[in-house]
């Protein structure tokens, strides 16, 4: 059984538009509590996709880790059973909703590392147009060190991923995609969005939305999690380098241009057909 969110009016307008909205109070204190535990109990049984993305000498530290649902019970609940899927297939307009992965993204107190701008989706190994992923903190988050997004620019434009601390491009060949604007040196080309957030808030952002971040105050922890879905119109993106997250041995198994029905990326709603697979949720 999935929890309901009466989702503003304006929240799917604004998605569609701006690429990025805000979610207040979208998971209640007992889902907040369960994802608590989840995150602590991935941070102490990180997986082997997991990463230090700030400098040694750095006096915090900034952890990721990547895909771990199946084996974290607390992530799972939040993935399937939370009012996320339903708020998804909202904000995507699409009559399905699948799980595509899970992502955590820790700043323990004084780290300095910025998230560089960047999209998602240059990474990933998926193509299409219906997905969102949403930024969950567990913890408060100042104006300072929220995500900041670029309204409106998940329109189109591919910009060349970069590795963030040395900037080399390890995915698409260097001049194949665009290179980022100078966003924060052209305020008035480039509008950014960013919103204080409680426990229990959430942003959501499409995986073509211009986004990055700061560091973090000395006393201030940052624990997020991070749940991306796909809709009805994406694709498996067969890719010739390892994608970030990697999903090996899929593409033995999944075509370039396959809808991504395979037991990595269950079916979590689903209002047509379909009803076999989605009777896994
Ligand atoms: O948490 C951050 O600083 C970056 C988040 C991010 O890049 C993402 O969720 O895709």
């Amino acid at each position: 059984m999935q929890q309901t969110y009466s989702l503003p009016p304006e929240a799917v307008t604004n998605y569609q538009r701006d690429g990025a909205v805000v979610l207040r109070g979208v998971l209640n204190p007992e889902q907040l509590a369960q994802l608590e535990r989840g995150i602590e109990h991935n941070l102490s049984h990180l997986s082997p996709l997991a990463l230090v993305a700030s400098q040694p000498d750095d006096p915090g530290r900034f952890v990721e880790d990547f895909c771990t649902w199946q084996t974290n019970p607390d992530y799972a609940a939040i993935l399937r059973h939370s009012c996320l899927p339903a708020v998804s297939a909202a904000l995507m307009q699409s009559q399905t909703v699948r799980i595509y992965h899970d992502h955590l993204l820790v700043k323990e107190p004084g780290t300095r590392q910025p998230t560089p701008w960047h999209q998602d989706q240059p990474y990933y190994n998926v193509q299409g147009r219906q997905n969102v992923s949403y930024w969950i903190p567990v913890d408060p988050v100042p104006l300072e060190s929220t995500l900041r997004f670029v309204a409106g620019s998940h329109a189109g434009t591919w910009y060349m991923p970069r590795t963030f601390r040395d900037h080399q491009a390890k995915w698409f060949p260097e001049g194949s995609l665009a290179e980022l604007p100078p966003i924060d040196q052209q305020p008035e080309h480039h509008r950014q969005l960013a919103w204080a957030l409680q426990p229990g808030d959430a942003v959501a952002f499409h995986m073509l939305t211009l986004h990055a971040s700061g560091g973090v105050g000395a006393t201030q922890r940052r624990r997020v999690f991070s749940a991306r879905y796909l809709g009805d119109d994406m694709r498996h993106a067969v890719r010739p380098w390892r994608t970030s997250p990697p999903f090996n041995g899929l593409s033995e198994r999944l075509p370039d241009g396959a809808e991504l029905a395979d037991d990595l990326f269950p079916l979590v709603l689903s209002r047509g057909a379909s009803a076999a697979e989605s009777s896994t949720a």
